[in-house]
């Protein structure tokens, strides 16, 4: 049985007298909206200031409509809207006759295609970038990792020989372009996956096509009076996940190296005690690093420095809310300002001339909570547009002169600044734990490999590993279920590899810096950890880059020793805050690659039975992997423990195994 421990504690100290005067002032006990200090602090502020936050919305939402929340309601036509009675006094059926199973699947699907969407879109315009990239050199975007362009272009099948990298990065953006549109075949980076998962997916007939065709085939089905097999359509959804998970995710991933530079450890800091007092705050939010990369650049031009300086400011802070954060910190070591849940907060510092945003997770109320200061809100993409926003047009083709016109906007807002509230607290981390990153940490630049890794799980120093991830949501404490699953998980000896914001809430906790591995790891964990020199959590980037955790499990696989597919290992997945259609997409990418896949908050599917036990259940015969849903931490924790003690067992690997130090008889016998 898994001993699950006391929660965290002393990871945050709240901010000097905050509180007490906060409550004072009639505010209600905000200590309990997040573990975080620096969010219960500015909590208190912005309810003495009466301004509305996301916690007092989901306070006014909290009785929300049950049928809604179990997945029953169904209005895909207009003889509806219908739900099914959970009771089973009302009605059983929609008025087409669907069942409650048809409504969930259905409704589950269109989650995946959404998310699918989302991040395929994003992969979209990174392909997009690099064809410009290609085509025009003196655009601002280059191939910055040509390495990685290769490797790219040999799995596209993209010939090499002796052309330059511009001729090669014109046909890699062509081929990933055309994964998209795709009607027949098979998305090109399904063939990293091991051959055991590919021939499963065939054998299904899930291998997904094109990255556009599945989701819209998707969208089909589940109108009204098309697929009614709740199996049928998350078969479907499988494919769907497929298509983003290995297709548009992985294009997003993959390209963005080439054109921004894979990323390696470097050393940042995070929560909003890196917005500067004397700098101008520029706090990009989004997703996409096409635009923020080319702020990254402008911020450094010594014209925009001097102006800064001449309205008074000592500098140019860039700083990073969500994903788009987790992009410019992990190339480039900027600061991230806190995860989706601190975007009203940051405004609310009173500190930020110019929040820029792009697309995904951006908060509706932004408008609102910048009038109450002198925040400039910058929307940037056609896709994304918010009434009481400034518009700075971006192209991939204008982009640096669009960039400079942002920051030169901000710092002519500078002075414009009135009282400045920032809480002090900010944490180090270390981040940058790319796939080829962990390669290199593990063997070195000529042996680097995953061997290391695959004989520290045999021999039982490290357990498993668990990619956690995901966003946060208002329903459950801010950054509680990250924190106390990852602390949990680590001090099991249960190695953790991490994106988005959930990435963003072990960081403020102090998980991601090598000295977490002594505070919190179990020994064996620890060990590793202290010998090859990294954190016992690892950042590896923004939603997108679930696909890195994709590529490290095949390699484990590939590595040998561990089993034939990624459902032999002993990993697991989970999203213990999560709240967006994306996170649906990936959970059900993880499953449908082989990965027990647990989800916190809860899950939108209770409302059937029947669907509930072919998704917790049935699902790991057909696909490997499973969903699970469990909202306490700890639980979380155990489930996750004892799956990938039972994954050790049925490897044959349960028993630790003690290190074997050979003498030189020893290694005459060996070499007989
Ligand atoms: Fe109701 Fe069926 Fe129409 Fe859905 S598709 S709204 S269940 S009639
Ligand atoms: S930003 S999708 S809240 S992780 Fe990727 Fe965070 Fe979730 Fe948005």
């Amino acid at each position: 049985m898994v001993q699950v421990r006391k929660p965290l504690d002393g990871a945050y100290a709240p901010s000097a007298a905050p509180l007490a005067e906060g409550l004072a002032a009639g505010g209600n006990n905000m200590r309990e909206k997040s573990l975080d200090g620096s969010v219960n602090y500015m909590l208190d502020k912005t309810v003495q200031k009466g301004i509305e936050t996301v916690w007092d919305r989901s306070e006014q939402h909290k009785r929300r409509c049950g049928f809604g929340e179990a997945g029953i309601c169904c209005r895909h036509c207009y003889m509806g809207p219908c739900r099914i009675s959970p009771s089973g006094k009302g009605p059983q059926r929609g008025v087409c006759g669907a069942t409650a199973e048809v409504i969930v699947a259905r409704n589950f699907g269109r989650m995946i295609a959404a998310g699918a969407a989302a991040h395929s879109d994003h992969g979209r315009d990174v392909a997009s970038a690099l064809l410009l990239a290609a085509q025009h050199p003196e655009s601002g975007y280059s191939i910055k990792d040509v390495f990685k362009l290769k490797k790219v272009a040999q799995v596209l099948g993209v010939p090499i020989d002796d052309r330059s990298k511009e001729e090669i990065a014109l046909d890699v953006a062509k081929k990933a372009l055309e994964s998209f549109g795709r009607q027949e075949g098979e998305v090109p980076f399904i063939s990293l996956a091991p051959e055991t998962r590919q021939g499963i997916w065939r054998q299904l007939g899930i291998a997904p096509r094109g990255i556009d065709r599945e989701i819209v085939e998707m969208m089909h089905r589940t109108t009204m009076g098309v697929d009614q097999d709740h199996r049928n359509i998350i078969l479907h959804g499988a494919r769907t996940a497929l298509a983003d998970g290995w297709g548009g995710s992985m294009i997003a991933t993959e390209l963005q190296d080439i054109l921004f530079g894979t990323p390696s450890p470097l050393r940042g800091q995070v929560n909003l005690g890196v917005l500067s007092e004397t700098d101008v705050n520029i706090v990009v939010h989004g997703h996409e690093p096409v635009l923020s990369e080319m702020l990254v650049v402008a911020s450094n031009d010594k014209e925009l420095l001097e102006l800064a300086k001449s309205k008074g400011a000592a500098g140019i802070n860039l700083a990073g809310i969500c994903c788009t954060a987790n992009e410019i910190l992990l190339r480039h070591g900027l600061p991230i300002a806190g995860n989706i849940l601190q975007q009203e907060l940051a405004v609310n510092t009173g500190a930020v001339e110019s929040m820029v945003v792009d697309v995904q997770c951006i908060m509706p109320s932004l408008p609102e909570i910048c009038k109450c200061h002198h925040t400039h809100l910058v929307t940037t993409s056609p896709k994304g547009r918010i009434p009481g926003a400034e518009h700075f047009a971006f192209s991939e083709e204008t982009a640096l002169q669009t960039a400079k016109d942002i920051i030169k906007d901000a710092i002519m807002n500078f002075p414009n600044r009135e009282k400045v509230d920032i809480p002090r607290e900010k944490m180090d981390l270390i981040a940058g734990f790319s796939h080829e990153a962990i390669v290199y940490m593990l063997g070195g630049r000529f042996r680097g490999s995953y061997v290391p890794l695959n004989d520290n799980i045999i021999n039982g120093r490290i357990k498993g590993v668990a990619g956690v991830v995901g966003c946060g949501n208002p329903k459950v404490t801010h950054d509680q279920s990250h924190v106390n699953l990852v602390e949990e998980l680590i001090a099991n000896d249960i190695l953790v590899v991490q994106t988005g914001c959930s990435a963003i809430a072990c960081a403020k906790a102090g998980f991601l810096i090598p000295e977490a591995a002594e505070k919190y790891a179990g020994k064996g964990l620890a060990e590793v950890c202290r010998t090859v020199g990294i954190p016992p959590v690892l950042h590896s980037g923004s939603c997108v880059d679930n696909s890195r955790i994709l590529i490290a499990l095949s390699e484990m696989v590939k590595i040998g020793g561990l089993g034939k597919d990624i459902s032999e290992l002993p990993v697991a997945g989970a999203a213990p805050e999560w709240m967006s259609e994306k996170a649906i997409a990936i959970g059900h990418y993880f499953v449908a690659s082989g990965v027990f896949t647990v989800f916190g908050v809860g899950l939108p599917v209770h409302g059937s039975e029947v669907f509930c036990n072919y998704i917790f259940n049935e699902l790991e015969s057909v696909l490997g992997g499973m969903w699970a849903v469990e909202p306490d931490p700890g639980k979380m924790a155990a489930m996750i423990i004892d799956h990938i003690n039972n994954k050790r067992k049925k490897l044959g690997i349960e028993k630790a195994k003690e290190r074997i130090l050979y003498d030189m008889e020893m290694r005459r016998e060996l070499e007989v």
